[in-house]
């Protein structure tokens, strides 16, 4: 298996080569979940466990009191604690109205979001339309080839129609939700939610797999760790566990645990 390090300089798009730089040198394939609504709770959350990450997943609507702000605030903690920021939009519509979505309205997705992700149901052109906006700022897009919850239908031939759409915008595609490696590239990193140190279910459909299980057995990169962290008593600290749950998991997996 090849090592994060090994992986930078065979990706083509600036940000996989970023987050991939961040990883090593941060010694952390945690990314968290901040999915808080209120713009005062979302920038402590960030603060508090961003040392601990290589990666901020958002969901930008979710927060009551959003203003332009938020977002100077957030890019403010990337930089002090070095992380990129993932806005899990899961844009899903033609490629010129998602054009619209990611690029305008009152988000502006783009001009702050390093990565971002996408349904394939509408084909190629939501690739095309997400990448006229994202590529000209060096962004990088997610496309989701499996969801975590119970039922889901991204499988089967649906799934290997992704994978093709990603191989062949290898520029922009940087790499899959799912919960497993699912192609022989390792310029795709691989994003796994549904983590907490112990597997399990919630209420409404989502299942969770253990760090260990995820970037050991099934080889994925990156754990999406939400709930877990952020309703912990004390997140800087459980922060700490699942880092370390993950890259343990991680240099297990390359047989050169220390
Ligand atoms: P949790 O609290 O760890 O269950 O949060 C998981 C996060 O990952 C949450 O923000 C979801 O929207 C997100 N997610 C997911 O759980 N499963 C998926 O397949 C995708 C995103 Br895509």
């Amino acid at each position: 298996m090849l090592t994060y390090s090994a992986r930078i300089r065979l990706c083509q798009n600036p940000i996989a080569k970023k987050l991939l730089e961040i990883v090593e040198l941060k010694k952390t394939n945690l990314c968290v979940a901040a999915d808080v609504t209120t713009k005062a709770e979302l920038i402590k959350i960030a603060d508090e466990i961003g040392s601990h990450i290589c990666l901020l997943k958002t969901h930008i609507d979710i927060i009551v009191d959003f203003d332009a702000d938020l977002i100077i605030q957030l890019q403010r903690l990337a930089k002090k604690h070095n992380f990129l920021i993932f806005e899990d939009r899961k844009f899903a519509d033609i490629g010129n109205t998602v054009a619209h979505q990611y690029g305008g309205g009152i988000y502006h997705i783009a001009d702050w979001a390093h990565i971002t992700n996408a349904h394939a149901v509408p084909g190629p052109g939501i690739i095309a339309g997400l990448k006229k906006i994202g590529l000209p700022k060096n962004n990088g897009l997610l496309l989701i080839a499996e969801m975590s919850s119970e039922g889901a239908l991204a499988a089967g031939d649906y799934q290997n129609a992704t994978l093709k759409m990603a191989e062949a915008n290898q520029d922009f595609v940087i790499g899959f939700i799912t919960t497993k490696k699912l192609l022989n590239n390792p310029t795709f990193i691989n994003f796994t939610p549904g983590v907490k140190l112990e597997s399990g279910f919630d209420t409404l459909g989502q299942q969770y797999l253990t760090p260990e299980k995820v970037i050991y057995e099934n080889k994925s990169d990156i754990i999406i760790v939400g709930r877990g962290i952020y309703e912990a008593e004390n997140p800087k600290v459980q922060a700490e566990k699942y880092r370390t749950a993950g890259w343990n998991a991680y240099e297990k997996s390359l047989e050169i645990k220390s």
